[in-house]
């Protein structure tokens, strides 16, 4: 406040990924004057800072784009499960065809924002220095803005090459013939271990929790087969319903519990799923996996029979797909990887895995890692696949105070508080989407951005055609969806589970639901103009 802004807009949009691109292209049509501003030097969110050797999708297109303006029409995918280049290229295509650049500041971030009570209006606090006012705020900035770095013992001591992977350098390292660590076996450290392992000379893998990883089933994509698909209105279809199903693909749950099977029933259902890749063996299932302790044990027989037979050192066995009495955590509470080739990778004669608990890091030295039980290890790259301060990190690292004292990062301290996972209390004409109280965790993306989004921007242009000054989430609205948000994950597998989706990763952080395990269609957000408080 007090400061003079230098323009003014109705709306900021920070974030230029799938998310933060849907606001300026329907608010830009609606006549809205709007901007998005990014930290990225290109378009693409994550897909910018995402370049880490090996870095794709897991979702399988057509469901990983827009459904929109056509779109799909003159746009053709190379593989089933895009790498971050071509994700790049597709950026730059939709660019091209709804001529976005023109209103995306790159290389500029937002520092902080403070809602003026009197003007009803932002005032947004640019990197560049610039202060902007802005009637309405909103935050796209992804569910994986803010890195996380663990805080190992003596890490300045190192010498060598250090990089966590959503900062990897732009142009890439030269890997061949190095000695390199990887630390984290999340979807990251997964990719980049089938990567790099067998281009590199040795490769240390320091794992924490075994990832639960299934077959991706990549392939390349026929671009007859693919026109003729367009031609039959498959993709039209895959769209329309992709906004229907629990996460946004274009499968569902299966009808089915797990006990309404037999055991060879189940076996046959398992081996269907497996066959179809992608997280077919996750969110095609049985529709109790994740609330029955019993039946979930089924399925993770299955993964460890399947992932076991591909490993074939013992001891590499134990440490990456443990028997069901020693499972690191049910299956699918924690995210499952897509993988190619992962497993086969510990077959190679170069590549090394230690499991962190029986054989902590003790500190890292001027030339590697010092383990516990005593080997000094050395490296010449050691990359950080540690992952983010996921979901909420992004939003409180940014300096916001609304109408109260207290900024977002006090009032979400202690518990994370939200309105249908898109608004919080006392932040009048702010919403976020992509993030805390939504189906996030296992959502596809676009299809995500575009419900939320489609109700971030009917709320806007309500407000506006309505004469209103300020829309803000009432405290008791809150409470009740944070409370449902709370006691749906309450029944389900989830809390047993240390991970992202419970703010489990982050030292430190409070350990809530931050994610909706009602899936897409109890949001309830479908269709334009549907906006709930009206
Ligand atoms: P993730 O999935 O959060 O994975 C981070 C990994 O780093 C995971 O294996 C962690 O082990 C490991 N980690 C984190 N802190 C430590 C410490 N202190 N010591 C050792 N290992 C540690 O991040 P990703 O970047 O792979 O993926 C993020 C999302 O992007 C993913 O879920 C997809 O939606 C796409 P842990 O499992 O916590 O024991």
């Amino acid at each position: 406040n007090g400061i003079a802004a230098t323009r003014s807009l109705d709306v900021l949009i920070v974030g230029a990924g799938f998310g933060g691109l849907y606001q300026l292209h329907y608010l830009r049509k609606m006549g809205y004057k709007c901007k998005v501003v990014d930290n990225a030097g290109e378009l693409g969110g994550i897909w910018y800072w995402n370049c880490y050797p090996g870095a794709r999708v897991d979702s399988d297109i057509p469901l990983y784009e827009y459904s929109i303006e056509d779109l799909y029409k003159d746009w053709t995918w190379s593989e089933r499960f895009p790498s971050w280049p071509e994700l790049r290229r597709y950026f730059t295509y939709v660019d091209k065809k709804l001529d976005l650049s023109k209103d995306v500041e790159l290389n500029t971030g937002v520092k902080a924002a403070d809602f003026d009570i009197k003007r009803s209006r932002w005032n947004i606090h640019l990197s560049s220095g610039e202060v902007v006012d802005a009637k309405y705020f909103v935050l796209c900035t992804g569910f994986a803005a803010k890195i996380h770095i663990p805080d190992f013992k003596g890490m300045d001591n190192y010498k060598g090459i250090m990089h966590h992977t959503a900062k990897y350098p732009q142009d890439g390292i030269d890997l061949k013939g190095k000695k390199v660590c990887v630390i984290g076996t999340g979807a990251s450290g997964v990719q980049t271990i089938q990567e790099v392992g067998p281009e590199v000379g040795h490769l240390t893998v320091l794992q924490r929790t075994p990832n639960l990883c299934l077959p991706m089933n990549q392939h390349k994509i026929d671009p007859a087969v693919e026109q003729r698909l367009k031609k039959e209105g498959d993709y039209e279809r895959i769209f329309k319903y992709r906004r229907e199903t629990f996460s946004g693909f274009d499968f569902d749950f299966s009808e089915k519990n797990g006990d309404d099977d037999t055991a060879e029933q189940k076996r046959e259902f398992y081996k269907k799923l497996w066959a179809g890749g992608g997280f077919r063996f996750w969110l095609n299932t049985y529709k109790d996996l994740l609330f029955d302790k019993k039946v979930n044990d089924t399925a993770y027989e299955f993964w460890a029979e399947k992932t076991r037979a591909r490993i074939n050192d013992p001891k590499k066995k134990d440490i990456l797909a443990p028997v069901l009495d020693k499972q690191p955590h049910t299956f699918g509470t924690k995210r499952p990887s897509l993988e190619q080739r992962y497993y086969e990778v510990y077959n190679q004669n170069n590549v090394n895995i230690i499991a962190l608990k029986e054989n902590p890091i003790d500190t890292f030295t001027e030339k590697g890692i010092k383990m516990k039980e005593g080997q000094e290890l050395e490296f010449d790259v050691i990359i950080l696949a540690t992952g983010f301060d996921s979901v909420t990190g992004g939003l409180v690292q940014i300096d916001i105070k609304g109408t109260d004292v207290v900024t977002l990062a006090d009032k979400w301290s202690k518990g994370t508080w939200t309105y249908l996972g898109m608004a919080t209390a006392n932040f009048p004409n702010m919403f976020f989407l992509y993030g805390p109280h939504g189906p996030t965790a296992f959502a596809n993306g676009p299809t995500l951005v575009e419900l939320q989004g489609d109700w971030i921007i009917d709320a806007i242009d309500y407000c506006e055609k309505n004469g209103k000054k300020t829309i803000d989430a009432t405290t008791q609205s809150e409470a009740g969806w944070t409370k449902h948000v709370a006691e749906l994950t309450d029944i389900t597998l989830f809390p047993g589970t240390d991970s992202w989706y419970m703010g489990a990763n982050i030292p430190g952080k409070p350990r809530e639901a931050l994610n909706y395990a009602g899936g897409i269609p109890r949001l309830g957000l479908d269709g334009r103009m549907k906006v709930m408080f009206r």
